[in-house]
């Protein structure tokens, strides 16, 4: 038999408590930190302390249970990053319930697709998609319309903030082992869109006691961090916010980005910790306002959710004063963590970092599948115990992704070094990254070939230095249509981060495999072939 090359963390393990729900875990020392503020709008000031949230959430639990909101409902949040975000989410999961996170760019028709494939029958939307969140109402009949601030015709979530908290019950039946929490979106592997993750209590618990090993650990004080990443996408949900309340973090939360209030509030606020994404390192290597503030109170930086080239966090390293810049990978199903940059190097900033405690790592061949030795390239795969439940109602993807050992397999391509670093080097997988964004190549495609005038299409992503990949289309025509109608078309159907910034080409024939796969590699080496001219 062939030998097995099996990585598991150099870390080691962690105590991750199995009979906690996230309200009772991540809420534990609320009322230790009492007065302390817990998160901050940048924009306004507004702050909620530790002891307003605990209240918060005891009076929006109450309030929403004599709604009749029940163990198992789903609550769906629709919404930028918001000081009472973490409100609805613990509140819902002490009644038992689940929460399932909206990018708040999402058109309403994109919404109610998200909705119906999660079920989710009560929403929560910010002010500013109160239109957006109106039209969902009315195709789906909801159980519950509230919003954040006021907006005529809705529900303020301040109402539910005004119940006396008599009727919170934290739900004393859940089962965090089996009992999903949280609903994230995710397009999954194959670029078609799987709908939503199942996580569970003990997957979110297990993430956060993986991720504050000291050799690793992301926050090693409760100093103010930076939580400019969506609260709706994985990371910015456990890295930054759990996370960051647990340890007693204060956050500094945002809206939206805004140069100088992003640049003021780290002066302004002292903050130290700062999770980003590669567009944010491109924004500190280049605008002259960083000469502006004095940014000296940030120390430490992390980056996810795409690679991040190495020269260009040097030069953020040296322009910012950081005394650590390092790489994380994680993927929403995977809670999200898997590798991590250890605290003490410095040496090895290319890497996506080790295998965090508690869980292996295998790199694997992708025609034979066998695990591979140092230095080959092949499909990442993960064991451990933030390997998510599964995708919701999609048992065919769930298998497809985890097989029976166990192993989630990423559709990422690496290998690893004798130390046990990994490197992330392509993706075998069809999704586009856009900022850090997914964006499913396989949804632009099934709209464009909805208009009559494109008979065949294949969407990609066109590398691009600042936002990492463009998605870019392209189309055999059936009719008479310009470049610009096409991308007009797809600006018209979905939110911005899915436009055809990367472009539109022609083509007599889209190339396919015997299958009818579409060749991407080909499609990839012409835009390479055609940059390098
Ligand atoms: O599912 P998803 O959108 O999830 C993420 C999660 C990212 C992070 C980053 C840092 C954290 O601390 C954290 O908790 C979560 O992006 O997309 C998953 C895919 O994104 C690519 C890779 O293709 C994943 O399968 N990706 C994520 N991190 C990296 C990366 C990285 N460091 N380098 C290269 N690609």
């Amino acid at each position: 038999m062939a030998e097995e090359h099996i990585i598991s963390s150099p870390l080691s393990n962690v105590f991750i408590p199995s009979h906690l729900n996230i309200y009772q875990f991540f809420c534990e020392n609320f009322d230790q930190y009492g007065d302390k503020p817990a998160i901050t709008d940048a924009h306004s000031g507004l702050t909620l302390t530790y002891k307003m949230l605990k209240q918060q959430i005891r009076q929006c639990g109450s309030a929403l249970r004599r709604a009749g909101f029940k163990k198992g409902d789903i609550f769906a949040i629709y919404s930028p990053n918001h000081p009472q975000y973490p409100v609805l989410i613990f509140a819902v999961a002490a009644i038992g319930g689940i929460v399932s996170t909206i990018n708040p760019l999402f058109t309403a028709e994109e919404v109610i697709q998200q909705m119906k494939l999660s079920s989710a029958k009560y929403l929560l939307a910010h002010s500013s998609n109160a239109a957006n969140a109106i039209k969902v109402d009315k195709t789906l009949n909801l159980r519950g319309l509230y919003v954040f601030g006021e907006e005529k015709g809705v529900t303020s979530f301040d109402t539910l903030i005004q119940d006396d908290g008599a009727f919170f019950k934290p739900d004393a039946t859940i089962d965090p082992i089996n009992d999903v929490v949280m609903l994230p979106y995710s397009s999954g592997t194959t670029g078609i869109p799987k709908g939503s993750v199942m996580l569970t209590h003990y997957n979110l618990i297990a993430n956060f006691a993986q991720l504050i090993h000291p050799d690793v650990k992301v926050f090693d004080s409760d100093a103010p961090v930076l939580a400019l990443l969506p609260f709706f996408h994985i990371y910015g949900l456990v890295v930054i916010l759990l996370a960051g309340l647990r340890v007693g973090a204060h956050l500094i939360s945002y809206l939206r980005f805004e140069p100088e209030v992003f640049l003021q509030s780290i002066e302004k606020y002292k903050i130290k910790y700062a999770p980003l994404v590669p567009p944010l390192y491109v924004f500190l290597a280049k605008t002259p306002l960083v000469e502006k503030y004095d940014l000296s109170s940030l120390q430490e930086t992390m980056c996810g959710a795409a690679p991040l080239d190495y020269d260009l966090s040097q030069t953020v390293r040296k322009r910012v004063g950081l005394s650590l810049v390092r790489q994380v990978y994680g993927m929403t199903e995977l809670s999200p963590l898997s590798h991590m940059g250890k605290r003490s190097d410095k040496d090895k900033l290319g890497a996506i970092g080790i295998v965090v405690p508690n869980t292996k790592a295998k790199v694997v061949d992708i025609e034979t599948g066998r695990s591979l030795p140092e230095h080959q390239r092949g499909e990442l795969c993960i064991r451990g115990p933030q390997v998510m439940k599964g995708y919701l109602r999609n048992k065919e993807a769930t298998d497809r992704t985890i097989d029976k050992d166990g192993w989630l397999h990423t559709g990422d391509i690496a290998y690893y070094d004798k130390d046990g670093y990994f490197y992330v080097v392509d993706r075998l997988k069809e999704l586009i990254k856009y900022k850090g964004h997914q964006v499913a190549p396989a949804e632009l495609e099934a709209l464009l070939l909805t208009n009559p005038k494109v008979a065949d299409v294949a969407v990609i992503g066109r590398p691009d230095d600042d936002a990492g990949e463009l998605p870019m289309a392209f189309i055999v025509r059936s009719g008479e249509i310009t470049k610009q109608e096409i991308i007009d078309f797809v600006k018209d159907n979905v939110n911005p981060q899915k436009y055809l910034r990367g472009g539109v080409e022609f083509l007599d024939i889209i190339p396919k495999s015997a299958s009818g796969k579409i060749l991407r590699n080909q499609l990839r080496k012409r835009i390479k072939e055609s940059t390098s001219l």
